[in-house]
């Protein structure tokens, strides 16, 4: 085993692809193994009228990205109508996402629960912000707000610019990044997650699991000695590629690109293929005890 991330492409051009039992095989072992898998000929094509939302001026200049959840579009701007028509556009690849997900993983598809979608029309740095916030940063995705006790944080992301490539940074193993910073976190303090729950700074209990997943998300990024000099490669994602990995593994950071669609999936444990690669069972051997609640 080596300690760099494994990137897969994938050579299917539909939403809902027939793949045989070997690309089958090999999308599973990528994902679950803490792979990116790109499918470079995956493209999401937006309809004539859909053209104008190329463009920074959609976003309200508050939040970052747009983001539609549960029927609602949040952090655009524009009127009633172009608004419902921005909303329409990230609704289709939202359903498009989902159906790639469960085409690609049918042990999935019982259990897949779709999470926001966001549309980025911002450049995907250059803004500034806290060392904590910056993308730019190698990490691993973990949600101060959100605690998910182990459950999978998958995303779908397609470039849907018509001229730049995205370009990611991706880094090492899982396994070696929380070798390397699990000793730095500190320890939860007892009713810490409590309170944090009782107080709306969290929703829901932040389990040990999470504590730990947000200490090795900050641990990373604090670390410019680490950004600068740990096992990366640089990942080219051209105009109309979609790709997708468990942004809770794969330690990635955005260094270009503008235009992007993406879709969470929040997925229990129980619809993995093999849970014993999961990061909740990985941090479970390392500290030798339970780090949340089965799922
Ligand atoms: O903007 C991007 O390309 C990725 C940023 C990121 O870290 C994420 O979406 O989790
Ligand atoms: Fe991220």
């Amino acid at each position: 085993m080596t300690d760099m991330t494994d990137i897969v492409a994938l050579d299917a051009a539909s939403w809902a692809p027939a793949l045989a039992a070997d690309a089958q095989d090999l999308a599973v072992r990528t994902l679950e193994g803490g792979g990116v898998l790109v499918l470079p000929r995956l493209a999401f094509p937006l309809a004539a009228d859909e053209q104008r939302f190329l463009s920074p001026r959609w976003s309200d200049g508050r939040a970052k990205n747009i983001s539609f959840d549960r029927g609602k579009l949040k952090g655009a701007r524009g009127s009633a109508d172009e608004l419902a028509a921005l909303s329409r556009m990230v609704a289709r690849f939202a359903a498009e996402a989902s159906t790639l997900v469960t085409t690609l993983f049918p042990r999935y598809a019982p259990h897949v629960r779709r999470a926001r979608t966001s549309f980025r029309p911002q450049p995907a740095v250059g803004r500034a912000v806290s060392w904590r916030k910056d993308d730019s940063r190698l990490h691993v995705d973990a949600f101060p707000s959100r605690p998910n006790q182990g459950e999978r944080i998958l995303r779908v992301f397609c470039n849907v610019s018509p001229d730049e490539d995205r370009v990611w940074r991706v880094g090492e193993s899982f396994e070696a990044v929380a070798r390397r910073f699990l000793p730095g976190v500190r320890r939860q303090i007892p009713g810490e997650a409590r309170w944090l729950s009782a107080l709306h700074v969290t929703k829901g209990l932040r389990s040990p699991y999470d504590h730990l997943m947000l200490g090795l998300h900050d641990g990373a990024k604090r670390d410019l000695a680490y950004q600068a000099n740990c096992t990366q490669q640089v990942v080219r994602f051209a105009p109309g590629t979609t790709w997708l990995c468990f942004s809770d593994q794969v330690m990635h950071a955005a260094m270009s690109g503008q235009y992007m669609l993406e879709q969470t999936i929040d997925l229990p444990l129980t619809a993995l293929y093999d849970r014993e690669r999961s990061p909740l069972a990985i941090l479970e051997r390392l500290c030798g005890r339970a780090l949340a609640a089965a799922r």
